[in-house]
């Protein structure tokens, strides 16, 4: 008797204990539509697909971080990333960026977004790391971050390597830049396009206009005050198709000069 209570209480203690050192936030299909209303660049490169992302998966290996992205539809690299002048990663449409929030607290992080993404956190989900997955060459992330983002520039998390596998977009990161992730930490995943020739103000990323063009999004506004996300977090992360209402309202809350403000998912 005394032994089975004993093995009930290790049970009890594996149940408890979190699911290995990884974090998996999942997000549902058809939801690339931004606030609901965004349409892909008319240029045949932009596949259906190409910016809906169902999860993100954050794992522990040591001393390194492994960030992956499962894309709806296989990654593919139109441009030819690798054979650029400065060696990219072998995609070309993606681009996405891993906001991270460690402490969950007032007052503690950036409420503002990247440039070119025109968002922002509430002041309780502020980040403290952002990381960057992009097939450009770090080489020119760096240039673009020096021009663009210098006062943030410490909180930009650059991977070590990034590469292509299938449906998903793998990324690995130094624990000494981001950190050991932990219980409480938070997380939103903001997926957009690299653009190779950006607006003066933004960080590679691509505009949403009115009207959609060959490499435009459409069905956002021309002033620039909507936000140029195309899929994001919801929490809880699940995946449920409340998800997709919640990420349309948050990308529809914003007025000119007050960026649409994005929810962490703490899991
Ligand atoms: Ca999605
Ligand atoms: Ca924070
Ligand atoms: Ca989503």
């Amino acid at each position: 008797m005394r032994f089975r209570a004993h093995l009930a209480a290790v049970f009890a203690v594996c149940l408890a204990a979190p699911a290995a050192a990884g974090v998996t936030l999942t997000d549902p299909t058809g939801d690339d539509d931004g606030p609901g209303t965004y349409t892909y660049p008319t240029a045949a490169e932009y596949k259906p697909g190409s910016f809906d992302f169902t999860a993100v998966e954050i794992e522990d290996k040591g001393d390194k971080i492994q960030i992956k992205l499962r894309m709806k539809v296989k990654v593919t690299d139109p441009w030819k990333s690798r054979d650029w002048p400065v060696r990219g990663n072998g995609f070309s449409l993606q681009m996405g960026f891993l906001f991270v929030d460690k402490d969950h607290k007032a007052g503690s992080g950036h409420t503002e977004g990247l440039p070119g993404l025109n968002i922002a956190f509430a002041d309780d989900a502020a980040w403290e790391k952002v990381v960057i997955i992009s097939p450009q060459a770090n080489t020119r992330l760096k240039s673009e971050i020096n021009q663009k983002a210098k006062s943030l520039k410490a909180d930009i998390v650059l991977p070590s390597r990034v590469k292509v596998s299938g449906k998903k977009i793998i990324a690995t990161v130094s624990k000494a830049d981001l950190g050991a992730p932990a219980a409480g930490w938070g997380y939103q995943l903001v997926l957009q396009s690299n653009e190779g020739y950006p607006d003066k103000s933004d960080l590679l990323t691509r505009k949403v206009n009115e009207s959609g063009g060959e490499h435009r999004f459409g069905g956002g506004r021309d002033d620039d005050c909507d936000p140029h996300v195309i899929d994001m977090l919801a929490p809880p992360a699940k995946g449920g198709a409340a998800e997709i209402e919640a990420q349309h309202a948050a990308l529809k809350s914003y007025k000119c000069g007050q960026p649409a403000r994005l929810p962490m998912v703490y899991p």
